[in-house]
């Protein structure tokens, strides 16, 4: 035999080796190339509110940065504690530190990722089970089956007991579907700037976009933000720029269907971002989809 006859397959089964050794590092820890999200500027909310020494274990102390303080819900037959996210993430892996203390046992309990605040909703997908106790440790769950799309990550446990929660992080990347245009121009030249820069005036056709295009519009200098919504005059109906009829709306209460002719909606930046008729010739800050 040559020498490289000998030596290659020693090769192969060096790099064999090594890439085994990889994979079982990788796997106790979250998938590599993801960000940490940052969570101290998010908002959390829990079943109930453990309370004692006149401190309340809230669930915002789970994001605190501290490893000292912790959120804590009193034992229920369903506990749970949830992050809205402000935002839409593609999330990879969540991890839990919690200190060593007999009551904490989270085995069991699911984490929980969807874009509605319903932890039963229908588009809730399950990250992963927790299979650990959480004591004493920092413990990553990586989302089975790949990242998993949401607003809303939930731990839900319902096993009875109680949720207890010293520290929560996590890792993956922010999707924004929609783009805030601060900038104030009438219906038509909003549109022209959306086509030109971005895909279009965004359109509204079910209550989720409506809560992404809501939290967009919170950030609006105008107290309005065009939608791409328009009313053709001559046959009496609402349109969406994509060509999509509205099946799903959020129109004021006081505000008819019929319009006269060059009017177009526009989402309130404040209150429960309801929908108005403006005259196209209004300017304001406007929604693109991106
Ligand atoms: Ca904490």
């Amino acid at each position: 035999k040559t020498r490289s006859e000998v030596l290659l397959p020693l090769f192969f089964f060096f790099l064999f080796f090594v890439f085994l050794t990889l994979l079982s590092l990788t796997s106790s820890g979250c998938s590599p190339g993801w960000e940490t999200i940052k969570l101290d500027d998010k908002v959390a909310f829990q079943s109930s509110v453990y309370t004692a020494s006149g401190v309340n274990y809230t669930a915002d102390r789970a994001l605190d940065g501290d490893n000292t303080t912790g959120s804590h819900t009193v034992p229920q037959p369903i506990s749970w504690w949830t992050v809205d996210l402000l935002g839409l993430y593609e999330i990879s892996c969540i991890s839990i530190y919690n200190v060593n203390q007999d009551n904490i046992d989270l085995r069991g309990a699911r984490i929980l990722i969807g874009n509605s605040s319903e932890r039963n909703a229908a588009d809730t997908t399950e990250c992963a089970t927790i299979n650990t106790t959480t004591k004493g440790e920092n413990n990553t769950f990586n989302c089975e089956n790949g990242p998993k799309w949401g607003r809303y990550v939930t731990v839900y446990k319902n096993t009875s007991g109680l949720v207890i929660l010293c520290e929560v992080t996590m890792k993956g990347r922010k999707k924004e579907p929609f783009k805030l245009i601060k900038e104030n121009k009438t219906w038509e030249d909003a549109l022209y700037h959306c086509r030109e820069e971005h895909m279009d005036l965004v359109s509204i056709l079910d209550k989720e976009t409506q809560g992404w295009v809501g939290l967009e519009a919170q950030k609006a200098d105008t107290p309005f933000v065009w939608l791409g919504l328009q009313y053709i005059c001559g046959f009496g109906f609402w349109i969406w720029v994509n060509d999509q009829c509205v099946f799903f709306d959020q129109w004021a209460p006081d505000e008819t269907r019929t319009a006269v002719c060059s009017t177009r909606a526009a989402m309130n930046t404040s209150g429960n971002h309801l929908w108005y008729k403006k005259s196209v010739y209004d300017k304001y800050n406007f929604i693109c989809a991106v």
